[in-house]
């Protein structure tokens, strides 16, 4: 019976030893792997971050802004523009009645009613024509010409 429990014992303890020393040697090797990791992480970070901030700064700051007067009577002066990416174009309602601007192609908008002497603008990023109208007055018609300097 003592004989039989010893024999019992012993493989078991020599288990549980041999799993001590395992963690005790791999948890040397995981903490160096969680730096490294941790370390490739902020790498990562500091090189990405320039290029998230300068990205959304680029298109939501306009470079440059230009008027569009929706004049008397029912148009746009002028009808036709060129701007380049990154220029926000105002419409300002210098007529006698409520106007809008919706655009044809290039993006889909479509402004708020502009009242007299009220404004609306949009933000071009992106190269391309831009024809519009007023919903109101289909014959009113401008177009930007968005070019790459
Ligand atoms: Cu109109």
């Amino acid at each position: 019976m003592p004989f039989g429990s010893l024999t019992d014992a012993g493989p078991r303890a020599y288990h549980v030893a041999r799993v001590v020393a395992c963690m005790r040697s791999g948890l040397p090797a995981l903490l160096l792997t969680l730096v490294a990791v941790a370390g490739c992480a902020g790498a990562t970070v500091s090189t990405s971050v320039p290029t998230a901030t300068g990205t959304p700064a680029a298109t939501s700051t306009p470079a440059a802004t230009v008027q569009v007067s929706i004049a008397k009577y029912y148009r746009f002066d002028p009808k036709v523009i060129q701007v380049n990416p990154g220029t926000a174009v105002t419409w300002t309602n210098d007529d006698i009645i409520a106007h809008d601007v919706h655009f044809l192609s290039g993006a889909d908008f479509t402004s708020e009613v502009v009242k007299v002497r009220e404004s609306t603008s949009y933000l071009f990023s992106k190269p391309g024509n831009y024809l519009y109208e007023c919903v109101f007055h289909p014959n009113m018609k401008g177009e930007v010409q968005v070019v790459t300097p």
